[in-house]
């Protein structure tokens, strides 16, 4: 057994004592309230789920294991000859609570290189897909596909003692994750690339590798970390990670889980976004005739965006009240690395006159830009411009995150997730009481 692996069956035996206290001692305290408008309005903030791997305050912006991200850049171990550090050391992080040992982060590399392999019928249904299917979609399928794969599924069917779920459950997310890039990569090369496809390479780590398989020079690979880093948790509430937390508290498997994740992944108003936000700056060089932006005009362009009753893609956000930091460091490393950028430049410059207009207009609760506003024109920066595929590389990332959730879930064994519904007739007569 690798150290991650001992040390997380350590941490579940600490942590279960703190589950089981609560419920027994204190199930009956009163944690919140409910109003109509949350009932109306998509459970907007009540707090009912809980998870330890992050934590989303409305004006700092996301923690991991109590981490701001700029910390887990700083403190996390780095790739080799690399400014970024790895997604192994994260998985490390989210499943312990511990910054790893170059050591340790070693291990969780070799595991990923032994698990990496994909099974040939996945290629093959892949292959299946029609030239115009969106890159999200045949993602999902390939995912779901490989649920016959399921160890837990086995270990279920065999008979295994609840409190032992949680372990196949790990074998599954470690293999899904490391699987993962291989089937995006090979999707881009099928929809994109005229099926060249470079095959991956063990000695590398997962997003190195990731890069590697695009066929993209150095600096894609920490752009990857980067990337697969920052997207990968954002609390249990947001729609991806509770989809997939919803679907496996029915205890399916970790693969139908994460396709359904996917699933939720893929609407514009969530991880879409990112693609939305390279179409709509498309859509405005081309209005500047692909000239150096000009405020005036920007303006307009939002204005009429906003007037035609459509949203500002990559503004505004359900939790947040400040810019993202996802967002800044992003854009950090823009200014780093491709400061004459021209879609940077048009950013830049989004970042300036949106939030005014968005206050003005009078109805975004939060006018700052969040994490999709700045993705994109990286990877367009340095080559990726099918931008229906940019979903995809959210979806890689956020899986660490929903995958570790999930191992959790199974270790504190949370029961299946039922919350109650009720009439318009009830909700009518409980507010005239
Ligand atoms: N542009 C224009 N209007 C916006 C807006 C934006 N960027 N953000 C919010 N609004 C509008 C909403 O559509 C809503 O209008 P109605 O009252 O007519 O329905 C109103 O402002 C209030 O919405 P809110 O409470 O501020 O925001 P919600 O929690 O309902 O929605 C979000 C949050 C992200 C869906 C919304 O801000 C949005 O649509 N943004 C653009 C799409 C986007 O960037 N999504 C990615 C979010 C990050 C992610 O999950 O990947």
């Amino acid at each position: 057994m690798i150290l991650l692996k001992q040390k997380l069956a350590q941490k579940i035996e600490e942590w279960r004592p703190r589950i089981q206290n609560l419920n027994d001692k204190y199930g009956d305290v009163v944690v919140d309230q409910v109003k109509v408008s949350q009932i109306l309005g998509g459970m907007r903030g009540i707090k009912s789920l809980i998870t330890d791997i992050s934590y989303l305050d409305a004006n700092e912006g996301i923690r991991y294991r109590g981490y701001t991200l700029h910390d887990v850049f700083e403190k996390l171990p780095k790739a080799q000859g690399s400014e970024m550090p790895t997604v192994e050391a994260l998985l490390y992080l989210f499943l312990t609570g511990d910054i790893p040992t170059d050591e340790e982060v070693s291990e969780v590399m070799d595991e990923f290189s032994k698990r990496r392999i994909l099974p040939k019928y996945v290629y093959e249904v892949i292959d299946a897909f029609p030239p115009n299917s969106h890159p999200m979609t045949i993602f999902s399928t390939a995912i779901l596909t490989l649920s016959r794969e399921s160890f837990f599924g086995r270990k279920y069917k065999a008979g295994i003692s609840k409190k032992l779920y949680w372990d196949p459950t790990y074998e599954d997310a470690l293999n899904i994750i490391a699987k993962l890039p291989t089937i995006a990569a090979y999707i881009y090369a099928k929809l994109y690339k005229n099926n060249k496809f470079t095959p991956p390479n063990p000695d590398l780590d997962m997003a190195g590798n990731f890069a590697h398989m695009m066929g993209i020079e150095k600096p894609y690979d920490d752009v990857s970390r980067m990337h697969f880093i920052i997207h990968a948790d954002h609390e249990s509430g947001n729609l991806s990670a509770h989809a997939g937390h919803l679907v496996a508290s029915s205890l399916s498997d970790i693969y139908l889980s994460i396709s359904a994740m996917i699933n939720a992944l893929a609407g514009p108003l969530h991880g879409l976004a990112n693609q939305e936000v390279l179409r709509w700056l498309q859509a405005l060089s081309e209005e500047m005739n692909d000239e150096e932006p000009e405020e005036e005009k920007i303006k307009q362009f939002v204005w009429d965006t906003l007037n035609s009753g459509q949203v500002i893609p990559g503004y505004g956000h359900a939790v947040l009240r400040k810019t993202d930091p996802r967002y800044t460091l992003q854009r950090e490393f823009s200014l780093k690395h491709l400061p004459n950028d021209k879609l940077f430049k048009y950013t830049s410059l989004l970042y300036k006159v949106v939030p005014p207009i968005l206050q003005e207009h009078g109805k975004a609760k939060n006018p700052w830009p969040n994490v999709d506003a700045q993705s994109g024109v990286i990877q367009w920066h340095y080559g990726v411009k099918e931008y229906e595929f940019y979903t995809v590389l959210f979806g890689i990332g956020r899986a660490i995150g929903v995958a570790a959730n999930i191992i959790w879930d199974r270790a504190l064994m949370f029961p299946i997730e039922r919350p109650k519904s009720i009439t318009t007739k009830m909700l009518e007569d409980m507010v005239k009481k």
